[in-house]
């Protein structure tokens, strides 16, 4: 289904005046609000083509009705995202979840819904029906050279379904490592990945770029090969200047302080790619901003001034994604929550008066700074944000609309109550 132009404006007409009555109030409390509002319009979010069906944890997974059946279906998910909000253009595939069948048709489809190709992503965490070899015990670290060889081939696998889709990067997660002391031997695990993550690289398209994950725990349990920011950068130092570390927002012990992370890493120019969720443990996946708004806040504050002080691009020098899982409420709507949550806490770092923190933070001035901070994360921004995607082209309240239009009803019409997307 596709949500028509006169749907939003039908929408929007109503919500105007008071809308324009907490915009133009927010407004008056900032000098130059134009070139936030442009920065927050030209921004998007990919959305992982996993995100788009129910998630489940090993204990069980509650289906929703109408879950998009083929990667056809899923781009169509997101461009109702997208025709919603005007920050979603960007779909994150999951090699061999989404292969695409016929590359013309995929993208002409997402052309039609205005949405582009970011990073690619591959899978050696799981075994597929006809996989010669097993990851039981890892894959680009495995004591096996043919089971090495053949993630390798895979990932290469999955540059080339990038190069003919226009992608620019490839994501590398690896599930590997050990689940008890004595398995592994931590040095030539981290030899063989870095010799076969080496092989990956030499095959990587001069304009490409790939993102090393790291994960903390899960699915291994006693050690990780690349097990936090210290080993992905360490692995992209040793690549070279095409590979960049990823940070997914779950995927730390508890407690861990992202934010400075976050800005060594950008400092070090090793920052490309970044996973959105939130997390009350550990890689939970929940939507962004619902468990620590104030962190994702932080967070943002430090990207904004890590990648300004680098003069880089907002919007295309590191690769926004958001990586949850959805249990319990309709992906469609999950995503919404999360796109807008993130939108605000953009919105909310753009506006931090730099100069200010700045000369409170030399003069160890510890309370002002505090009260910069904190006076912006406790402005209501909504406005600002809604602002943006009026001027785009996007609704008032794209979750009001996705209700009141009873998208998840057509699309169990279209689809069928039973539908199972795939992913995890
Ligand atoms: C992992 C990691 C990866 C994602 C998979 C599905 O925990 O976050 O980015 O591709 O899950
Ligand atoms: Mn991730
Ligand atoms: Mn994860």
């Amino acid at each position: 289904m596709r949500i028509e132009k006169y749907k939003i404006e039908e929408h929007n007409q109503p919500l105007l005046a008071e809308h324009k009555r907490k915009f133009d109030f927010v407004a008056a409390g900032f000098k130059n609000i134009e070139p936030i509002i442009q920065k927050l319009i030209d921004f998007n979010v990919a959305i992982p083509s996993w995100a788009l069906g129910t998630g489940g944890t090993r204990f069980g997974r509650f289906s929703a009705a109408g879950e998009p059946g083929n990667l056809e279906g899923k781009m169509e998910d997101v461009g109702l995202l997208h025709a919603l909000n005007q920050s979603s253009g960007a779909i994150s595939l999951h090699i061999p979840w989404d292969i695409p069948e016929n590359y013309a048709a995929i993208k002409t489809l997402a052309a039609q819904l205005g949405l582009k190709f970011d990073a690619m992503n591959s899978n050696t965490f799981q075994d597929q029906k006809d996989q010669p070899l097993s990851y039981k015990f890892g894959s680009l670290q495995h004591v096996d050279k043919k089971v090495r060889k053949q993630a390798i081939d895979h990932n290469i696998e999955v540059i080339k379904h990038g190069v003919e889709l226009g992608s620019k990067a490839l994501t590398v997660w690896l599930s590997d490592g050990s689940c008890f002391p004595g398995q592994l031997n931590f040095r030539k695990a981290f030899q063989n990945t870095l010799g076969s993550l080496q092989e990956i690289y030499s095959a990587l398209p001069a304009d490409w770029k790939v993102f090393v994950e790291y994960k903390a725990y899960e699915p291994n349990f006693y050690s990780m090969t690349v097990g936090d920011w210290g080993q992905s950068l360490l692995y992209a130092n040793k690549l070279g200047s095409k590979a960049y570390t990823l940070v997914d927002l779950g995927h730390h012990l508890p407690n861990a302080n992202i934010e400075q992370i976050v800005a060594l890493l950008l400092m070090e120019g090793k920052l490309a790619g970044f996973h959105f969720n939130d997390s009350k443990y550990g890689d939970d996946d929940l939507t962004v901003g619902s468990i620590k708004p104030y962190q994702l806040f932080l967070i943002f504050n430090e990207l904004v001034e890590g990648m300004d002080a680098k003069g880089m691009d907002h919007t295309t020098d590191l690769g926004w994604m958001i990586d949850a899982s959805h249990n319990v409420k309709d992906p469609l709507e999950d995503l919404l929550q999360s796109v807008e949550a993130i939108m605000i806490s953009y919105a909310q770092a753009l506006l931090i008066d730099r100069t200010k923190l700045n000369e409170a933070q030399q003069g160890n001035d510890v309370v002002a700074a505090q009260e910069i901070l904190q006076n912006i994360f406790r402005t209501d921004v909504r406005a600002i944000v809604a602002e943006a995607r009026l001027r785009s082209g996007g609704a008032i309240s794209p979750l009001q609309l996705f209700r009141q239009m009873k998208i998840r009803e057509q699309l169990i019409k279209e689809r069928g109550a039973k539908t199972v997307a795939t992913g995890l």
